[in-house]
Order: structure tokens, then sequence, then C-alpha cells
């Protein structure tokens, strides 16, 4: 594998406040042009066992006896770290995933210091439950839940977002008084390890924070998953490796919050903001090469305004400037890896098998330069699919999307949810009566009216059908990242 220009580094598991080289080293590939740029040290089932021992032996440290307000003192410390690390961390965000920087300066870097300092504010202000009874006697009793820590968390990750998508859930886990062990994707290890140092300068306790790297099945995600001394598992990722996990914790009962997949719709009626829908629907199915759980893949519009439609969102693919991550004028980057780039490619090849007709895209760009090594790949129109067709049912993360029309509400209402997936929708309209009731017949767990993607930390995220078990998000957070213990006072 090609080398980089600078010099090699290597990216090590963190178990107990240390920097732990893992058994066998495997590529970090930066996928703007193929080339390596660090070796990972992969944790064997030994490194995951002393990783949740340590995280189980710092629950009975100090780290168990901090108030609510020690825990947010800390995680305000950690995102100060992260702000006082910025560049390192856009960085590691963008060797990693190619995404250009513009993007992980915009969102990724500034999002996972928000997470802690908004994880830090609701564990100090959150309220518990509390209820009076009245009793058969004519006495009364104090009901009142307090939040305890659910113990070892294993926080297991996807490559799209790295470190947005890992301090997600750990700051809700740490504001709580867990302590975690997080498997961050294979694709995209530094900025966990990154992570790490940002921990340890905050004063974190050792074995609060560990990481450990690898691969899911017979490497290190499945030895976490599998561990008994685990008590709660935490994942984003595709719905098969869901699936996958929930056989693995089965036997021991253990709690689960999942994240995953969709095939998500957009909405667009004839009385839309025109402009605005073009650039908010341009983003809900580019952004990110289409790398965000969240993107539009099915776009259903008002059959008067489809033409219109069709050339406006061909304009805006066709214009959209793919080029060298780290150029800030970049708008799209590569693919994750070159097998997802087959499998993305693999789609568009079905798509046309399936009847489709090439609006926009459909193959791999050409540069003449280092990036026809790396794993860019063309934003892509389909029109003319039946709604049966595999690739419109099927999640292909990719900067794709098919466009079909519709006739009335009642149409687009229930091709939207003629899905076993059910994350994310949006709807596109200046009616917001129609606005409202269309959002609120979308099977799915968040549904954006006339935007995409703006999301309030505080609100609840997660999917139903194959998108996923349980919300996150706020309050919900704190909710699974936390047991709650009811105590009922005879008065
Ligand atoms: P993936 O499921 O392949 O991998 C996610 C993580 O799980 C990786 O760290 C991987 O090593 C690990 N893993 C894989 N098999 C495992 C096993 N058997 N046991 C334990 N760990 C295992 O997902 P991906 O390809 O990294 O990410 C893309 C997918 O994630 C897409 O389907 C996307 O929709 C989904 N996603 C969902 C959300 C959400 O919030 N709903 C957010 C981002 C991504
Ligand atoms: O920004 C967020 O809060 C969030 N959970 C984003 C998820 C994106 C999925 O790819």
């Amino acid at each position: 594998m090609p080398r980089g220009s600078g010099p090699v580094n290597f990216i090590e598991n963190y178990i107990d406040g240390e920097f732990v080289a893992g058994t066998s080293p495997f590529p970090d590939v930066n996928p703007a042009d193929g080339r390596l740029v660090a070796e990972v040290g992969e944790a064997d089932r030994c490194l995951v066992d002393r990783a949740v021992e340590s995280a189980g032996k710092a629950l009975r440290g100090s780290w168990s006896r901090a108030t609510a307000r020690e825990r947010a003192t800390a995680l305000r410390k950690i995102a100060d770290a992260i702000d006082r690390r910025f560049d390192c961390f856009v960085a590691a965000e963008v060797a990693d995933t190619g995404k250009p920087i513009s993007l992980a300066s915009k969102l990724d870097v500034p999002r996972a210091a928000a997470n802690f300092r908004i994880f830090a504010d609701l564990i100090s202000t959150a309220g518990l439950e509390s209820f009076q009874t009245e009793t058969a006697d004519g006495t009364s009793a104090l009901n009142y839940a307090i939040r305890k820590p659910l113990g070892v968390v294993a926080v297991i990750t996807p490559w799209n977002l790295p470190l947005l998508l890992l301090t997600w859930k750990v700051a809700p886990a740490l504001a709580c008084g867990n302590t975690v062990v997080v498997k961050p994707s294979e694709e995209t290890p530094a900025s966990a390890s990154l992570l790490a140092e940002v921990m340890h300068e905050a004063g974190i306790p050792d074995g609060v924070y560990n990481v450990v790297h690898g691969f899911g099945p017979k490497s290190a995600g499945e030895f976490l998953t599998q561990h008994p001394d685990v008590n709660a598992v935490t994942f984003t990722g595709e719905s098969g490796t869901g699936a996958a996990i929930m056989k693995t914790v089965a036997q021991s009962v253990k709690p689960v919050s999942f994240e995953l997949g969709g095939k998500n719709a957009a909405v667009v009626c004839a009385d839309c903001d025109f402009d605005s829908a073009i650039v908010g629907i341009s983003d809900a199915v580019f952004l990110n090469t289409g790398q965000v759980c969240l993107c539009a893949e099915r776009v259903y519009v008002e059959r008067p305004l489809l033409d219109r439609f069709v050339d406006a969102l061909k304009g805006k693919a066709e214009n959209l400037r793919l080029g060298p991550p780290l150029d800030a004028a970049t708008e799209m980057g590569p693919l994750i890896s070159k097998q997802h780039r087959e499998k993305v490619l693999s789609y568009y090849r079905l798509a046309r098998e399936e009847g489709a007709t090439v609006v926009a895209g459909g193959g791999i760009p050409e540069f003449g330069n280092s990036l026809d090594d790396g794993y860019y790949i063309q934003p892509t129109i389909f029109t003319g699919l039946p709604e049966s067709a595999r690739s419109v049912k099927e999640e292909i993360f990719g900067p794709v999307c098919h466009i079909a029309p519709f006739d009335s509400d009642e149409e687009a209402v229930s091709m939207a949810n003629d899905t076993k997936y059910g994350l994310a929708a949006s709807v596109w309209t200046s009616n917001l009566k129609r606005g409202h009731r269309l959002a609120q017949q979308m099977k799915t767990g968040i549904t954006w009216v006339n935007c995409w993607f703006l999301r309030d930390l505080r609100t609840p995220f997660g999917g139903v059908g194959l998108s996923g078990i349980g919300r996150e998000g706020g309050v919900h957070s704190l909710n699974f990242y936390s047991e709650l213990n009811n105590i009922c006072v005879r008065l």
C-alpha cells in the first residue's frame, strides 16, 4: 500500500490511562488517495478483557464518588480540551474519512465539544420523578426515583461521523457516572485515540474512558459485546450488525440502544419555497458524500413541480465541487473505502438493470491526479423506477437518490412509509398546516419540515423498524445511560 508523504503514525488502544499497542497492526487508509495514514494496533480478546476490567475498576474508584456537579465540570473540561485541539481533531477526521475540511470544521468537531457541554448542562439540571401516593388507610407514601449508572458501557460506532457519533454516546454515558470501553470503526480509528489524550488532559480518572481498536466479528467488537462484565451496549451502525449484536447480548439480557440504518424519504410539495427546497434536498442527498444515516435516498415530488425539480437538482449534482479534502473549496469528498464504493456502484448498476433513467452521475469521476487512487464517486440521480425496485428499497449509503412523482398527500405518505426502515423524513411546503399533517403521518423517529439535519441535541433521536431501538438525545440519553431506582417511603 502506498504511504502518505508524512511519517506513518501508530494508533494505539487506550486502557487504564495508558496507550497500549495491539497485537496485529492493520492499515488506516486515507480514502481520498488510498494512501496509508497510520497503522492501528488491533486489540485481541486479552486486551479487550483488560479494557473491560479497567472500566470495572474505575467504577469503584473516585469516579463513582463524583457528584453530578463534579462530573459536569469534568465534561466541560473535556469540551474545552477538544476546542484547544480543534485543528488536530479536524486533521484526524479529514485524513480518516476524506470528508471536506469545511464539513469537519463546521459539523464534526464543534458538535463533539457541544455533546460534552450539553450533557454537562443536562446532568446538572435534570429533575427526577416523584409522586405522592394516597394509600387505602388514609395515609400516604412518597415515591421518588434516583439515577444510578449502568456500569461498564460498550460504545460501538461507525465511520461516517466518527467523533461526533462517539461523543454523542460517551458524553451522556460519563455524565451519568458510567465508565466506557469504546470501539470505533476500523475505518476511522484516529479521533477516538486522540480523545483519549484529551481525557487525560481533562483529568478524567484512569479507566473511565478506554479505547479498543479492531473489527466486528471475531475481533474487538464481538469480544466486547460478548464480555460478561459489560453492563450495556450502545451501538450505531448497520441494521444487520445491530441484529448480530442483539443476538450476542441476548443471553445476558443487557440494555441496548441501537441507532441503525435508513432509507429516508423527502416529500416535496408543489407549494414549497423552491429555491430553499433545492438547497435543502441537495444537502439531504449529497452531504458527506451521502454517508449520513439521515440522508434522503427517496425523493417524492408533487407532479406539477417534478420536471423543474429534477432539472434543478441535476444542476446541483453536476456542479458540486469534488476535490481534495484539505482544499477549503471542496464540497464533496470520496466514499469511505474501496469496498464501500464497490457496494454503491453495484447499486448504480442495479438501478440501471431495474430500468432507471440516469439523470446525473452514475459512475466514477476522473481527476487526472492522485485523487484517481481515491474512492470518489459521482453524485447521482435516478428516475423512473417502480417503488418495488431493490434500489428504491435498500439502503445504499452514497450520494444518490431516486426521484418519483406523487399526486396526492395520501400517496406521498403511503410511498414514504413503504419501507422496513424508519429513521428520518423531511417535508417541504409553504403550507404549514399541510406540513404538520404530513409530518405527523411519517413512520419515523425524526421528521423535518422545511429543513434537514437541523438537530437540537436535547431532542429525541432514533428510529423505528429496522432503524433502531430506543431514543437518545437530551433526557432520553440520561434515561438510557442510567438505571432509575424508585424509592417508596410510607409517610
Ligand atoms: P457497521 O455496522 O458495519 O459497523 C459499525 C461498527 O460496528 C464498527 O465499529 C464495526 O467494527 C462494528 N461491528 C461490526 N460487526 C460487529 C459485530 N458483529 N459485533 C460488534 N461490533 C461489530 O456500520 P458502518 O458501515 O460503520 O456504518 C454505516 C451504517 O451505519 C449505515 O447503515 C448507516 O445508516 C448507519 N448509521 C446509523 C446512524 C444512526 O444514528 N441511526 C448513524 C450513522 C450511521
Ligand atoms: O447530530 C446528531 O445528533 C446525530 N445523532 C447525528 C447522526 C447522524 C447519522 O449519521
